[in-house]
């Protein structure tokens, strides 16, 4: 058997597929891609993901793109350790909670850092401050859905495994810029959920390279 996962660092998309590998235990080759480099556009790259992004898993020969795509087929190509509830209405929250973390939060992220990582002569501190409010609306939705110590209660999911890696990058725009994004972004649970998830040591040992 041979998993290859070709990966970015910082990319939130790329980050949850490594950690459903590493939650289940499935023996892979990390495959590190430089953005700046244009290691996603060389032919062999475009030939594996015609659209240059990442992430992609080749397992055995067989190519999957689309990082909530490549969850679900590992989560029924190795059945151990479990992303999804058993449960099927457990398990349709769990999607729309993930469709969620991608198409909601995952945007409104992204416009926060178009808006930190601005090049001087385009900073704009009106945008950024709409940028940081929206994303505070944005997770305000989530505080009241981590149901225990993750998201979905008693265990870690996919959910976790998807939300964690949209926002942790939060915490390096706080360092760039670190009086534009308030103190109070996150309600206390959703703060408190962050703290524990980087405390895990699947995050420690996944924990992007260049953020080290
Ligand atoms: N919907 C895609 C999004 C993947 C995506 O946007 N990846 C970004 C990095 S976060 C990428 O590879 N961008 C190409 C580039 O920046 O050159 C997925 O879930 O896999």
């Amino acid at each position: 058997m041979s998993v290859t996962l070709y990966y970015g660092s910082g990319s939130a998309y790329a980050w949850r597929v490594w950690l459903a590998l590493e939650h289940k235990g499935v023996p892979y080759d990390l495959k590190v891609l430089s953005f700046s480099e244009g290691d996603l556009k060389t032919p062999d790259y475009t030939a594996l993901n015609p659209r240059q992004r990442v992430p992609t898993l080749v397992d055995d020969g067989f190519t999957v793109r689309e990082s909530a795509a490549i969850m679900e087929y590992v989560e029924e190509r190795w059945p151990q350790a479990p992303l999804f509830s058993k449960d099927l209405r457990e398990r349709a929250t769990q999607r729309r909670m993930i469709r969620e973390a991608d198409d909601d939060v995952g945007s409104k992220v992204g416009e926060l850092f178009g808006a930190v990582f601005a090049p001087p002569e385009k900073a704009d501190a009106a945008k950024l401050a709409d940028a940081v409010n929206a994303v505070k609306t944005e997770v305000a939705f989530w505080e009241p859905q981590i149901a225990g110590d993750y998201v979905n209660g008693g265990a870690v999911s996919a959910v976790d495994y998807t939300l964690y890696p949209h926002l942790a990058i939060i915490g390096r725009f706080r360092l760039r810029k670190p009086e534009a994004i308030p103190a109070d972004l996150f309600g206390p649970k959703l703060a408190a959920w962050m703290d524990r998830m980087k405390a895990l040591p699947i995050i420690q040992k996944t924990w992007p390279p260049h953020w080290k």
